[in-house]
């Protein structure tokens, strides 16, 4: 039928359930908030939503550090709100995706408890991951594996032996390799598929299986600023983010082992049982784009985040470059593209972008920190979007970016709640600039978060302007560029689409101008100082920020993309 693997060309819209809407007043968001908003994705013109972590949790990673995988925990709701959820999206013709977060449990999963209990030996604890220490009283670590985080991957309990967690101390690794580790992640499938999701996002997909006897390594484990966004090219490339050298970090022990592959070509049986084209995205920081390839084959995943964009400078000929390398990869596999260019552990692309260094540095920005332009950012940002949504292949949004909210930069250090930022000795800014409160109304306490005005995180009073009832209705704002654009791409299938690139056009500089088209639409994007003239009689269809010229001489200012339909 016309929505068979409608995954191909979705656009799916990441909710943040903490900081999307909150109903019960105590300033964290819950379910019901989210099922209250749905409208509003619904008019956005989104195709699903992914939804972060609901789970019960002690909230040590805000969610990620599941204690039981099929529960919602109390300061999100029910059960019951999430089947209301559910249904009222479907409704309304939302696809609904969850996260699944199977490399760790939470330290209070019944699992792991049983583990701390039982001792050395016990069946209890092989279902993580625990060695002996090395010295000779056992007092220093198995190997030299450090967290994501910070600071060491093992953590000592008090009988002595040690425990792996590639991300925080609460946050034990699962072996893999044990049987009841890969049936209970089944069933966990098995329950929320009987529900009626529509798929899994797969958290650390690549993290799950570690090379045999654990061997020492020495290179980073950190995801972001480890990612090369360019297959193949060579160091001295002023294009790249300078620390892709760092690059060969995700390929150590810890991660994208062969043996992962064979989980998820179990998931997808489980999956293919259900109907209703339900999917899995794999979350995978694999380089080079073949590698993360491998995750999409016909018989595993449906998807993997693409995260190229992350790390690539506001430059034509580097977005040339990983758009095509993007592309490339996927076809050769039969799997769609994806594009993201925001989510709740990197930096809002509109501040990104803001910088002087344009683009590259994912990682959190403090007050500290070069501070990003925000008016380029945000110009900039929308400019990115347009072109993203005019490529083929299906792109993910995070919640906050179709109001162009910039990244919350001057978050007192005594509020950040990310385990990143005190677990690297405070070296990192952390993740809660990109998870602040989303502002639904200019003037209501707390901009509408919340019917007390409770948020679990300040907003900055200048964030009126970004409020939806500021831009819903107003021509030119941020939402209705958003808005404009997804009802644009769906009526012009342009998710199903195939790129070329258009070379020669009159006046647009390829070392600065993007030009490319998909079935009917010629997407040009300006990265350059000066502007670009449009083809005569160009028909645009919608611009990312005001065009320059006359009706017969239209130009295209600086950083700003646009879509048009060409004469005849
Ligand atoms: O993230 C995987 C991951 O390794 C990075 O995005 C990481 O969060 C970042 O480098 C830290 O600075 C996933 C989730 O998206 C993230 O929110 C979780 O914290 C992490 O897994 C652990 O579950």
């Amino acid at each position: 039928g016309p929505h068979a693997e409608w995954w191909r060309r979705a656009v799916i819209y990441q909710v943040y359930p903490r900081s999307f809407a909150d109903s019960s007043g105590d300033g964290i968001g819950d379910l019901p908030g989210v099922t209250d908003r749905l409208e509003h994705l619904a008019a956005l013109g989104i195709d699903a939503v992914w939804l972060s972590p609901f789970y019960r949790s002690p909230q040590a990673d805000a969610g990620y550090d599941v204690a039981d995988y099929r529960d919602v925990d109390p300061i999100f709701g029910t059960l019951g709100d999430f089947d209301d959820l559910l249904v009222r999206a479907h409704r309304l013709g939302i696809r609904v995706i969850v996260d699944l977060v199977p490399n760790h449990t939470s330290d209070e999963h019944a699992w792991f408890r049983a583990a701390l209990a039982a001792g050395p030996g016990s069946p209890e604890r092989a279902r993580y991951v625990f060695r002996a220490g090395k010295g000779p009283d056992g007092s220093e670590p198995p190997n030299n594996w450090t967290s994501v985080f910070g600071g060491p991957a093992w953590t000592r309990v008090d009988d002595g032996e040690w425990y792996l967690h590639l991300f925080d101390t609460r946050q034990p690794d699962l072996d893999w390799e044990h049987p009841e580790v890969r049936t209970e992640f089944e069933d966990v499938l098995r329950f929320w598929l009987d529900r009626g999701v529509d798929g899994f996002r797969i958290d650390v997909a690549h993290g799950l299986v570690k090379a045999p006897g654990l061997p020492d390594w020495d290179g980073e484990v950190s995801m972001i600023e480890g990612s090369d966004a360019v297959p193949g090219a060579d160091a001295g490339d002023t294009d790249l983010v300078e620390e892709s050298a760092a690059g060969a970090g995700n390929r150590g022990p810890m991660f994208d082992q062969d043996g992962v592959h064979e989980i998820y070509r179990d998931w997808h049986r489980v999956l293919a049982g259900y109907e209703g084209d339900r999917a899995l995205v794999a979350e995978a920081w694999v380089e080079p784009l073949e590698r993360l390839a491998r995750y999409v084959r016909p018989d595993e995943m449906h998807q993997a985040f693409n995260f190229s964009f992350l790390t690539t400078r506001w430059d034509a000929a580097a977005l040339r470059r990983v758009v095509t390398a993007s592309l490339e990869a996927n076809d050769a596999v039969g799997a769609p593209t994806t594009w993201v260019l925001s989510n709740h552990d990197v930096v809002r692309h509109t501040s990104r972008l803001g910088l002087r260094d344009a683009g590259s540095r994912p990682k959190g920005i403090g007050h500290d920190d070069e501070q990003p332009d925000e008016e380029l950012g945000l110009r900039r940002g929308r400019a990115a979007t347009l072109l993203m949504l005019g490529l083929p292949g299906s792109a993910y949004l995070f919640q906050g970016e179709e109001l162009g909210l910039p990244e919350h930069t001057a978050l007192d250090d005594d509020l950040r709640q990310d385990p990143a930022w005190w677990r690297s000795g405070h070296t990192e800014r952390g993740r809660d600039g990109c998870r602040v409160p989303l502002p639904w109304a200019a003037d209501a306490p707390g901009f509408g978060f919340s019917p007390t005005g409770a948020t679990w995180l300040p907003q900055p009073a200048s964030w009126a302007r970004y409020a939806l009832d500021a831009q819903r209705g107003v021509a030119g704002s941020t939402y209705e560029l958003y808005r404009a654009a997804l009802d644009l791409r769906r009526d012009l299938e342009l998710g199903t689409g195939s790129l070329g690139w258009v070379d020669g056009l009159p006046g647009a500089d390829p070392a600065t101008t993007l030009v490319l088209a998909n079935r009917a639409v010629l997407v040009l994007a300006n990265l350059g100082a000066g502007p670009v003239a449009l083809p005569e009689r160009a028909e645009v269809l919608v611009a990312s920020g005001p065009l320059e010229g006359t009706t017969d001489a239209v130009s295209v200012p600086a950083d700003t993309t646009v879509w048009v339909r060409l004469p005849g």
